[in-house]
């Protein structure tokens, strides 16, 4: 399958150019790419017994154990401790690495661990790259109290949102999907707010790319200012 080549592809020039094996702790994201690239970290049949696995969330721990590698709790980690580097994946980035991520329901601990990285390692086939986000991946995933949903929902509505929605039915499951927290996701649809700017049009491509990261950062701190948003499914590069 020439998609899980790309992921594969992707992990391993990812982990050959990032992963040290001095690191102490390395997080490691959520979703299928990941599972590729801790493999590649495998591959290199090196001594990991001293290296701690920071996960960000059920299945990403599950990739660790499965492994055989070393997992911590990020609660776990000695206070003031940044983790060497942090790989995950993304449902959308751009070319100055602002992603969209969460369509995994796993954006939370995802944040927080790549917040708390010196470096975040994007990892991510070709189908991930857009000129701008809100381009193929057309919703931002929003971690919400299941109590604000609702209200959530409104605000996103008078943000600009064309569609906000609790993301519901998981296979085998009626009803909203719980992430990890046990919270729910809200999926808000975006008009293309991060279009090219006047600037891009007259080929400025700094200030282009200035606008763009401008608009990333804008729109998540919108976001995340509503009542009950926990976490936004944007990191800006
Ligand atoms: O939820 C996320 O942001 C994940 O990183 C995820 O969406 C990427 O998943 P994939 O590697 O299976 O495309």
């Amino acid at each position: 399958d020439p998609i899980e080549k790309a992921k594969e592809t992707a992990a391993r020039k990812a982990v050959e150019d990032h992963f040290d094996p001095a690191a102490r702790y390395i997080g490691i994201g959520s979703g299928s790419t990941i599972v590729f690239v801790v493999q590649a970290i495998k591959d290199r049949n090196e001594d990991l017994s001293r290296i701690r696995f920071v996960p960000t969330g059920y299945q990403s721990r599950q990739v660790i154990v499965k492994a055989g590698l070393q997992p911590i709790h990020f609660d776990s980690l000695p206070s003031g401790v940044l983790l060497d580097v942090a790989f995950d994946g993304a449902d959308e980035v751009d070319e100055d690495l602002n992603c969209i991520k969460g369509g995994g329901a796993c954006l939370y601990q995802e944040k927080l661990v790549a917040t708390h990285a010196r470096k975040f390692i994007c990892v991510a086939d070709q189908r991930k790259l857009q000129s701008r986000l809100l381009s193929k991946w057309d919703r931002i995933p929003i971690e919400v109290e299941p109590l604000a949903a609702h209200s959530v929902l409104e605000r996103l509505a008078a943000l600009g949102s064309q569609e906000a929605a609790i993301r519901s039915g998981a296979i085998e499951k009626s009803g909203p999907i719980k992430t990890d927290q046990d919270n729910f996701i809200v999926d808000a649809k975006f008009k293309h707010p991060l279009l090219p700017t006047p600037t891009e049009a007259e080929g400025d491509v700094q200030g282009a790319k200035e606008d763009r990261q401008w608009a990333v950062e804008t729109l998540a701190k919108e976001i995340k200012q509503i009542e009950g948003v926990l976490s936004v499914g944007l990191f800006c590069g």
